[in-house]
This record gives C-alpha cells, sequence and structure tokens, in this order.
C-alpha cells in the first residue's frame, strides 16, 4: 500500500490530524493498535480549551460537542479555608468548554468513517523504516498478516509509551523530564456534580479536584502517593477522603455513588526535542506529557497537529516545506509555556511530600496574590483558558 501520511495513534491527535488532512486533500492512513472501543475505555481529559473548541468547530467535528458539552466561564481554587473564584470571561474574555476526551475521539472516529477514510485497528509491531530515505516504510502485523505502506512522511501520534519517538536515533534526541512523588486516584460516577464549575483544592491532607462530564456525570480525583495501589480504595474510602478534602459546603453537598471506573495517574513532566527526525514528525502524547493539573494535555495534541496539518498543507498544496521544517520549533515554544504552567499549578495546589514550614507559607502567599491580584489573576485565566494556538 502507498499513502502519502502515514499516522500512528489513533487517540485524539492522530485522528483529530487525520481530519485536518482530510480537509486539505492531503491523503492518511491510521495505524492504531488497540480496538477502537478501548480507546473510547479510556477516561482521561474533560476540559477543552477555547482555541480547541475553536479549531473542532472548524474541522466540522464540533455539533455534538456544541450541543451537549458545557461552557464554563470561570473556575474555583481554594488553599486550606480559602476560597476564590476566577471568572474568566471577566479577566480574559473568553470561557472553557467541559466535554470529555473520549466524546471528542467518539466524533472524530464518527467523522473518518462517514468519509470512508482508513484507520486499520488491531495493527500490531508497528515499526518505521527508511526515515532518511527517499520515501519511508511503516511495516506492521494484523491478524497475524505481514503489511506494509510506503509513505512521504509518518506522524507519530502514539502516546508516551509508542514505538515513534523510540524509533528516532538516540543521540538526536533531547529529553527533560521531572517526575513528582503522587499521582491521581481518579473516580467517574452518575451523579449531578457538587458545584456547577471546576474546584481545585490543596488541602492538608493533599490536593482534590472536583470536575464533570456532564449534568449528571461527575469526574473527582485526590492526590495519592506515588506507587498506591488502586485495589486498596474502595468507593467509601474514596468519598470519605474527598469530603475531608472539600470546603465544607461542597462537602455537604456532594452527592456520592458506585464508581463507573476508577484509575489512578502518575504525574510527570516531559519533553523530547526535537519533535522531528528526517521525515518522522511528533505529536501530543509521543513528544511531550504536562500533569493533569493545567487541563493541558490533548489541548496541545491539538496545537501540534493543527501545525502539522498546516505544514503538510503547504508542503502538497503550495510546493513549500518552510511549514514543516520550522514545525519543530514552532509546536515546542507552545509546548513550553504549557510545560511551565502546568509544573506551577501543580506546584501552587499539591502537598509535597518534602516540603517543609517555608514552602508551605510561599505556596499559601502565591495563593492569596492570585486572588487578591488582578494581574496575577489573568495571567493565570490567560494560560488556563489557552494561549493562542
Ligand atoms: P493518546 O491519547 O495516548 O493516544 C495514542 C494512541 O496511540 C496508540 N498507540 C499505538 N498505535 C499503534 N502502534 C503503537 N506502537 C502504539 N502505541 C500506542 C494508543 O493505543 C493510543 O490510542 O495520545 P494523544 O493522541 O497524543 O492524546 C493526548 C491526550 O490523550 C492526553 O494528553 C490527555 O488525556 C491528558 N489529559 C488532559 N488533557 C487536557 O487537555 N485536559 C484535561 O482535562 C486532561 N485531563 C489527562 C487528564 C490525562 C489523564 N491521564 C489518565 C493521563 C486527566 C487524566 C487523568
Ligand atoms: C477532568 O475532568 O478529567 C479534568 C479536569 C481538569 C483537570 C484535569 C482533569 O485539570
Amino acid at each position: 500500500m502507498r499513502t502519502q501520511v502515514v499516522i500512528v495513534g489513533g487517540g485524539p491527535a492522530g485522528l483529530l490530524l487525520g481530519r485536518l488532512l482530510e480537509r486539505r486533500g492531503v491523503e492518511s492512513v491510521i495505524l492504531e493498535r488497540r480496538a477502537g472501543e478501548y480507546v473510547l475505555g479510556r477516561i482521561r481529559a474533560g476540559i477543552l480549551e477555547h482555541g480547541t473548541r475553536v479549531l473542532l468547530n472548524e474541522a466540522g467535528v464540533g455539533e455534538r460537542m456544541e450541543a451537549d458539552g458545557l461552557p464554563h466561564d470561570g473556575v474555583t481554587l481554594c488553599y486550606d479555608s480559602l476560597s476564590h473564584r476566577f471568572d474568566f470571561v471577566d479577566l480574559v474574555g473568553r470561557e472553557v468548554m467541559v466535554y470529555g476526551q473520549t466524546e471528542v475521539t467518539r466524533d472524530l472516529m464518527d467523522a473518518r468513517a462517514a468519509s470512508g477514510l482508513l484507520t486499520i485497528y488491531g495493527a500490531e509491531d508497528v515499526a518505521l523504516h527508511d526515515l532518511d530515505g527517499e520515501k519511508a516504510r511503516v511495516t506492521y502485523r494484523q491478524d497475524g498478516q505481514e503489511h506494509e505502506i510506503v509513505c512521504d512522511f509518518i506522524a507519530g501520534c502514539d502516546g508516551f509509551h509508542g514505538v515513534c519517538r523510540r524509533s528516532a536515533p538516540e543521540s538526536a534526541i533531547s529529553v527533560f523530564e521531572r517526575v513528582y512523588p503522587f499521582g491521581w486516584l481518579g473516580v467517574l460516577v452518575d451523579q449531578p456534580p457538587v458545584a456547577p464549575e471546576l474546584i481545585y483544592a490543596n488541602h492538608s491532607r493533599g490536593f482534590a479536584l472536583c470536575s464533570m462530564r456532564s449534568r449528571t456525570r461527575s469526574r473527582y480525583y485526590i492526590q495519592c502517593p506515588a506507587g498506591t495501589d488502586v485495589r486498596a480504595w474502595t468507593d467509601d474510602r474514596f468519598w470519605d477522603e474527598l469530603r475531608r478534602r472539600l470546603p465544607p459546603q461542597d462537602a455537604d453537598n456532594l452527592r456520592t455513588g458506585e464508581s463507573l471506573e476508577k484509575s489512578i495517574a502518575p504525574l510527570r513532566s516531559f519533553v523530547a526535542e526535537p519533535m522531528r527526525f528526517g521525515r518522522l514528525f511528533l505529536a501530543g502524547d509521543a513528544a511531550h506529557i504536562v500533569p493533569p493539573t493545567g487541563a493541558k494535555g490533548l489541548n496541545l495534541a491539538v496545537s501540534d497537529v493543527a501545525y502539522l496539518a498546516g505544514g503538510f498543507d503547504a508542503y502538497y498544496n503550495e510546493r513549500s516545506s518552510a511549514e514543516i521544517d520550522d514545525y519543530s520549533r514552532r509546536a515546542l515554544a507552545r509546548v513550553w509555556k504549557a510545560e511551565r504552567f502546568s509544573w506551577w499549578m501543580t506546584t501552587m495546589l499539591h502537598r509535597f511530600p518534602e516540603a517543609g514550614a517555608f514552602d508551605r507559607r510561599i505556596q499559601r502567599t502565591e495563593f492569596e496574590y492570585l486572588a487578591s491580584s488582578r494581574a496575577a489573576a489573568q495571567a493565570m485565566c490567560e494560560n488556563y483558558t489557552g494561549l493562542p494556538m
């Protein structure tokens, strides 16, 4: 088989890239290791930046998001007994959209199927060849059969544990990483959210986050030590711990129930540079990871593929390589700003085991400054709702 761009990974980055290329008349084949249902079963991001919403609409996949998503024009941060609401609309004139990654993925899968474009699910042992050649090749196995695709370019959209980043020569890649000494234990439940907007709380027992997927489905997280076993956390234990970390009035309003999903995500900051090796371009979690505190991971995957699709458009439709040659620099400039913001939010809102009295005073002062300075609040909201793409 031959195509213009092979996209490895059928998560949000790969599917959106496929959609943006389709709109520009560029051919693609997506290779996904898992089954489609498995990809849809992963409960991940919940918050779309303003620019992500605009881009999904431009790509013609925003109809259900506009109908079912919940626009939020503010967020509340708490530190011990202090609490402050930040009004995005007043401070920076835009909002965010609450619409789950599962739904974004489903909308993109449906659009691709409706266009009759090829996604190969269950693609095993994907391997990349000739990244420096005239043409690149991708081999894989499906149902015991070996296959090969010859292409101009490969888009590595296969997430943090994928094969693409590891296919670049080790000497060509620089890695920047911070691993945090805690993770997030998350629960999904069919109960109305405790409050109409998100609440991020830094409590002496650890961080807690109240989020949602709809008016009847809630998503809650609590900080837990790295290495925690999810089996040690019954639903009752989770609800008791969450209640203790929330402001009293919210704790009283919490509606609990049987968890639909419960999992632990480790927290990590990670960047691999550059994001291009010959004919291979990395995008999304394949190139970088942010801790979820700033809600930036999915949004960064979206800005990467927006830049990449623009580059392929110029290459095929205007015969110009200038944009793909500038892809890594341009994407990394935005990635590092989101890394900074996610690290800062994580540092301000979590309890670090090694922190002493001085560190905690600084953390509290950071919160008090944010709650009392319009300029500081604007900087936070500018980042949270999304820097320009
Ligand atoms: P994905 O979603 O990991 O998709 C990669 C796909 O590649 C496939 N794959 C392979 N396919 C073929 N061959 C191989 N060798 C392959 N290896 C892997 C995988 O099966 C998969 O389908 O990466 P992508 O597309 O870059 O998307 C990134 C986002 O998923 C991620 O950044 C976000 O979920 C992060 N994130 C959040 N981001 C936000 O913008 N807002 C949020 O509110 C938010 N909350 C979160 C989050 C991530 C979380 N976890 C669990 C890590 C909350 C959590 C708890
Ligand atoms: C979520 O709803 O899953 C979510 C929301 C905000 C975050 C992270 C995750 O910062």
